[in-house]
Order: structure tokens, then C-alpha cells, then sequence
């Protein structure tokens, strides 16, 4: 193996023309390779922390130059001429290096750039695809193709809260292969676009991520509309195409209550409106149905939603290894979502992977509102064997470089994908 000649990185944009870092590995044999790192915008409380410079004039303190610092640095001076045999020993060493819990010192954003930039560099260098090495890391073999979760509304955090709940998504549920499921959610954005101008009367903005966004009345009425958009465009709702949603509920919970669309709701009255929408609605998937920080009640909610939808933790999980823990003993959640930059490393989100599946639970693979043009997240659900993919809508660059790169890899291994729901 050879080792590590050189780690820096540079400071670019996100898809929300935010800083964030593309980092870069360079090996002795001359092998190089670069990753961009995500960023949140509703993020969990648990999260690991990025590194962001707070110089106010500067991109409204959200710089990230110290970070790439970091990289160039301190974390190249450790790293220069070790060889690592595994992901696990080079991450090993950044933990040890930056030495906080949250990454807090040298930064979640630097830690996982070079987390990932040294995968790729290491795929390379084994002359393998990036998805085979991400298999290869967890000793697996990739046997599905994830099946896709597309927004088609937004609101909350991405959309400037016209509505409290943060995203309805379309599952194409029959579909066989990504491409077919591709043309499936196009086919319903597009009767969704039409119906909303005609509703509207005007072209609708897109969230963060690429949703449509217009004013409803509220989340049943978006819900309603995603019904109707699929109706539209010739598919059986459910059968053909289902609902997920991320309701994102930490979001809108003060005070012990849920204030969704000018009602105050306990936790019970809110697993009761949860599970309503679950009867009424095709949905087979809601997360963060639930605030993070009510664990008391997830247990329940997931007995609700039982073998009609899955109960998927994103802030309430935050990819953490011993949040997940937690829930598995209190029975809390069924399904993880799984986003690396939460936790930091490729080493630690693997473990959350693992325990995750080896409890039986589903694992979605899931990109965030501030993404790059860079397309690794599709090598990485497909090598770790994502039940589901979450990429964000399919009208931005950032968002479609997933989605035609797992068109590449579907076209290069003719891998179905993963049975779901059901
Ligand atoms: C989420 C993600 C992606 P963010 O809540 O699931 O949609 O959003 O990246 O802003 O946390
Ligand atoms: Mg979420």
C-alpha cells in the first residue's frame, strides 16, 4: 500500500451558495483524488460540528478557510508518508487527532473530506469502482440498487416555512430499474408543476433541494396535491407511486408541543395525526415524525405506523452510533437515515450501518440541502446496500449528479432495485 504523500483542500460553494470544502488525497505511487463535503440546513442537535470561520464579512460568517486550513495542516503533517491499510486505521487517526467528541476542533467538515477523499484515492489506487470499495469496506457485496426517494414539495428550513412539514417525496414504488423510477417521479413533477401553475397562477420557486413550494394551506393540502400530481400523470397511487415524508418535526416543537398548521398538538395527538395521514395518504415512510429530543414517544409512534409505514430517524438518529443504540433498546424507530457528514467519518457511519442492519431496520442513504456537483453519496448507497436513496428533486445539477451516476452504475452492473416497500 502506498502512503499518504499529501492531504489539502479548498474552500468552493454549495448548491445554496454557501463555502463548504472539496478536499484532496494524493498517494506515493502519484495516485490522487477529491471529495466535496455536504452541509445541512436542518440539522439535529447531535450532529457533528463544522468547522466555519464566524468572520461576519465574509460570507456571513459561514467561511470555511480555517477548515481547509486544518486539512492542509495539522491533518496533513499527521498523515504525510503513513500508510494505511484500511478506511478504519486513516480514520482512526483524524479521531485521535482532533481528539473532541464532535469534531469540534479540527471540524466535522475537514475530518470527512479527507475521510472521503482518501476512498476514493484508495478505489483508485486498487484500480476498483468507488461503489465496489465502499462494499469492500463493510465486507459486503453490491447486490440492490437503492430505490429512490424524490422530493416534490418542500417546506420548513428549505423553503422559508410556507408550510411546517419539510418535504413530501415520491417513492416509485414499482419500478423495476432506477431509470424506469427516474421517468416515473419526472412524469409526476411535471403534472405537479402544471397543476400548481394553473392553481397558482404563476411559475412556482423551488426549495433547497429542488421541490416545489407553493403557499398551501397546509401539509394535508400538500399531501392532497401529491396524490393528485401522481393521478395526473396516469400512475395508481401507492401501487405505482407512493408518499414518504420528512415531516421534521424538531422543527416546529416548542415548549412540549407540535404547532402544525395553527394547532398545538401533544405527542399523542401527533402520533394520532401521523397515523391518519398513514391511512389516509399512500405513505410508506415518515421521518422525524417525532422532535429529537422526544424519546419518551418515538416507541409509540413507531407501534402506530407499524406495517403501514417505516418510523425513519434523520436528526433523531443523526447517524450516531450510540443514538441508534438507544433506540434499538427502547424500540424507537425502524428504519435509519443514514448522512456521513453527521457523524464525520466513513468508519463511524459504517457502524451505524451495521447496527442498523443487523437489527433488521431499513437504511436510506441521503444527501443534504447543501450538496456539490460531486457524486460519490450514489457509490455509497449502492456498495453499502441502501435500501433507499434520498437525494433532494430532479431539476439541480447537484442533485442530478447522483441520479445520473446511479444511472451509470445501474447501466454498468444490471442490479435491480432493492424490493420495496412491501
Ligand atoms: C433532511 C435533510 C435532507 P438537511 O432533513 O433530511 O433533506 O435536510 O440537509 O437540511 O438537514
Ligand atoms: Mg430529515
Amino acid at each position: 500500500m502506498p502512503t499518504v504523500r499529501r492531504v489539502h483542500a479548498l474552500e468552493i460553494l454549495d448548491s445554496r451558495g454557501r463555502p463548504t470544502l472539496k478536499a484532496y488525497c494524493e498517494l506515493s505511487d502519484g495516485t490522487r483524488a477529491a471529495a466535496s463535503v455536504p452541509s445541512g440546513a436542518s440539522t439535529g442537535a447531535a450532529e457533528a460540528l463544522e468547522k466555519r470561520d464566524g468572520d461576519g464579512a465574509r460570507h456571513a460568517g459561514l467561511g470555511c478557510r480555517m477548515a481547509a486550513q486544518h486539512v492542509g495542516g495539522e491533518i496533513d503533517t499527521a498523515l504525510r508518508g503513513k500508510a494505511f491499510t484500511s478506511q478504519a486505521g486513516l480514520d482512526a487517526e483524524l479521531l485521535k487527532l482532533d481528539g473532541t467528541p464532535n469534531k469540534a476542533r479540527l471540524g466535522a467538515n475537514a475530518l470527512l473530506g479527507v475521510s472521503l477523499a482518501f476512498a476514493r484515492a484508495s478505489a483508485a489506487q486498487a484500480q476498483v469502482p468507488l461503489y465496489q470499495h465502499f462494499a469492500n469496506q463493510v465486507g459486503d457485496k453490491p447486490r440492490t440498487l437503492p430505490r429512490l426517494t424524490v422530493n416534490l414539495f418542500s417546506g420548513g428550513k428549505h423553503a422559508g416555512g410556507q408550510v411546517p412539514i419539510q418535504d413530501v417525496l415520491l417513492v416509485p414504488s414499482a419500478a423495476k430499474t432506477v431509470d424506469e423510477g427516474l421517468a416515473a417521479v419526472c412524469a409526476v413533477y411535471r403534472a405537479a408543476a402544471k397543476r400548481m401553475l394553473e392553481r397558482f397562477g404563476m411559475r412556482l420557486l423551488t426549495a433547497d433541494e429542488g421541490g416545489l413550494a407553493p403557499p398551501f394551506e397546509g401539509a394535508e393540502a400538500m399531501l392532497a396535491e401529491a396524490v393528485a400530481a401522481i393521478e395526473a400523470a396516469g400512475f395508481e397511487p401507492g401501487r405505482e407511486v407512493a408518499l414518504a415524508v420528512d415531516v421534521a418535526s424538531s422543527h416546529f416543537f416548542e415548549n412540549g408541543l407540535y404547532h402544525l398548521d395553527g394547532a398545538k398538538l401533544s405527542s399523542a395527538e401527533m402520533i394520532a395525526k401521523l397515523r391518519s395521514w398513514a391511512e389516509r395518504f399512500p405513505i410508506v415512510s415518515i421521518e422525524d415524525g417525532l422532535a429529537e429530543d422526544d424519546w419518551a414517544h418515538w416507541p409509540e409512534l413507531r407501534r402506530a405506523l407499524c406495517g403501514r409505514a417505516l418510523t425513519l430517524g434523520d436528526d433523531f438518529l443523526c447517524t450516531h452510533p450510540k443514538r441508534i443504540e438507544r433506540a434499538l433498546a427502547a424500540g424507537a424507530a425502524d428504519a435509519l437515515l443514514l448522512k456521513v457528514n453527521q457523524i464525520g467519518t466513513l468508519t463511524e457511519a459504517a457502524e451505524a450501518r451495521r447496527l442498523a442492519r443487523n437489527a433488521g431496520w431499513k437504511v436510506t442513504i441521503s444527501a443534504r440541502s447543501g450538496e456539490t456537483e460531486d457524486d460519490w453519496l450514489a457509490d455509497l448507497a449502492v456498495g453499502w446496500s441502501g435500501d433507499q436513496i434520498k437525494v433532494g428533486s430532479i431539476t439541480q445539477s447537484e442533485r442530478l449528479a447522483k441520479y445520473n451516476r446511479l444511472l451509470e452504475i445501474e447501466a454498468e452492473t444490471h442490479l435491480s432495485v432493492a424490493a420495496w416497500p412491501g
